[in-house]
């Protein structure tokens, strides 16, 4: 599936960066016909998640692997308990809920299908809701994530339903280090644990992401990336993924913690920190592209990457709704028009500005990086305490580029009492670290000395500007003040 999916926690998967080698800088040396498959699409286009948004059904309840991240609720592709899991659905579920939701938020292009297991082994119930919205709903892009242990058996009956896109989970090319992921995998009827088990999933895992290749089908690499495990060796596992004609690597972090269950999490192991993942992620772009977006969704999201609006479809909802899909489907064309004419706008002035920064007299400035806090549209159009993630730029004297995004607890959701509402505080400022200014909409006077005592200028000024100007202006007007002179110790590296 797209990865550590329990339900109930954000599941893991991913695309790449913003301006300075992103996939949108790239969208314009690609061939037409694969500019068509992810521009509108919010996973595969870092620019395009601003606009676009996905969903996923959770048909898929069964897996033929165990993860050391995961918290089985299927215990193995024999044991599936489909009751466990509140939203998942059959096929026929899946088919009304995707009508549903594409009527309602027009803006959804993309289905995908991600779980709760892997939707590979569970072939039946993936295939049969592919089939059907293939013809009923043929607007809408169709995805989906697999740990690729079944895919070569299944590339044939994928390229047949209009699927353009495939995610595989790759954590390593080394079966020593997926012998410390992978306990155990479920093979030819037997289950085969250790080296011998994950040398299978590695073999499967590259021979269908040929295959795939073959096909003519768009595939990104998801990796978690677990330190002190397969840290070290991600490079590598993207040179290989590279060369062998992936599209798009996401390297997302180990999310464990105790409480979810899992092997790790009880171990104690740790994820990566956001500067670990970051140097991580600028490792691995020097082979390829690199997916920074990823919100590590949910086998059941819905909306626009980092918000779910899960709840406004559930089944009862949904069995309530009148859907006349030849109606939206019209309604969503003119609207993906519109959303395409604006963001090929606000690409252009995007590139305007970077070629304007391009030909001022080169700053002998440090990097920098800076938090945005948006809700899409490419603007800052967040009020600092109503962000619940924020976007991180590195704006440099080569311009700008997105990092990432860092999640953070809204503190002031109206019912916090003062003390609580206060720690939220300080974990969101927490959530910034390393970061030297934040640009939001507004933001009120208690934020603003706290993140002004934690070293973080709060910047309100820009509010409703596109986000990318505006961090060229205040990375200008940091250097005019003088506060990105290079410091002795970048000095001394440099020297
Ligand atoms: Fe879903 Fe994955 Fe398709 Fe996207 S998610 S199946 S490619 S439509 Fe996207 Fe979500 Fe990250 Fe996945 S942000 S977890 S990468
Ligand atoms: Fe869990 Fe299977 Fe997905 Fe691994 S591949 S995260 S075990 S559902």
């Amino acid at each position: 599936m797209e990865l550590p999916v329990l339900n109930e926690k954000p599941a893991a998967s991913g695309c790449s960066a913003g301006s300075c080698g992103s996939t949108d800088d790239q969208l314009n040396h690609l061939s037409d016909e694969i500019r068509a498959k992810v521009e509108n699409h919010p996973c595969y286009s870092e620019d395009a998640h601003h606009y676009f948004a996905r969903m996923h059904v959770a048909v898929a309840p069964a897996c033929n692997i165990q993860c050391h991240y995961c918290n089985r609720k299927y215990d193995c592709a024999n044991e599936s308990r489909p009751g466990v899991v509140s939203e998942l659905l059959t096929p026929d579920q899946a088919v009304k809920k995707t009508k549903a939701v594409a009527a309602n938020i027009p803006q959804m292009t993309v289905l995908g299908i991600a779980g709760p297991g892997d939707p590979l082994a569970n072939p039946e119930r993936t295939f049969e809701t592919f089939r059907r919205l293939s013809d009923e709903a043929p607007d809408i892009k169709l995805c989906v994530s697999t740990n690729g242990l079944a895919l070569p058996q299944s590339v044939e009956e994928l390229s047949k339903h209009n699927i353009d896109h495939v995610t595989i989970t790759i954590n390593c090319v080394d079966p020593e280090i997926g012998a410390k992921i992978y306990p155990w995998i479920f093979w030819n009827n037997r289950r085969i644990k250790g080296v011998k088990g994950a040398k299978i999933l590695i073999e499967q895992q590259q021979k269908g992401l040929e295959m795939l290749v073959a096909k003519g089908i768009l595939v990104k690499v998801n990796s978690v990336m677990i330190p002190g495990v397969n840290d070290k060796h991600l490079a590598e596992v993207s040179k290989i993924v590279k060369a062998k004609g992936a599209f798009l690597h996401n390297v997302m972090p180990l999310i464990a913690e105790a409480e979810h269950g899992t092997f790790y999490g009880v171990m104690g192991q740790r994820g990566p920190t956001p500067l670990e993942l970051q140097a991580l992620q600028d490792d691995c772009s020097g082979d390829m592209n690199m997916m920074r977006h990823c919100r590590q969704c949910r086998a059941d999201a819905v909306g626009l990457l980092g918000e779910d609006r899960g709840d406004e479809f559930t089944m009862d909802k949904i069995e309530e709704m009148e859907i006349d899909y030849q109606a939206a489907m019209e309604k969503r064309k003119v609207i993906h028009e519109a959303i395409a004419e604006e963001m090929h706008s606000k690409r252009s002035a995007k590139a305007d500005a970077h070629a304007q920064f391009a030909q001022e007299e080169k700053l002998q400035t440090r990097p920098v990086l800076m938090a945005v806090a948006t809700s899409g549209q490419g603007l800052i159009n967040v009020h600092f305490g109503h962000a619940k993630e924020f976007l991180i730029y590195e704006a440099s004297p080569d311009g700008v580029r997105f990092i990432s995004h860092r999640k953070t607890d809204q503190y002031c959701g109206g019912d916090s009492t003062c003390g609580e509402a206060e720690s939220a505080l300080q974990r969101t400022i927490r959530s910034l670290e390393g970061c030297e200014t934040v640009l939001c909409s507004k933001i009120g006077y208690e934020p603003w000395d706290m993140l002004e005592q934690a070293g973080i200028i709060p910047n309100g000024e820009h509010a409703m500007e596109p986000i990318e100007q505006a961090v060229i202006a205040v990375y200008k007007e940091m250097a005019a003040a003088g506060k990105l002179e290079p410091s002795n110790e970048l000095e001394r590296a440099s020297a």
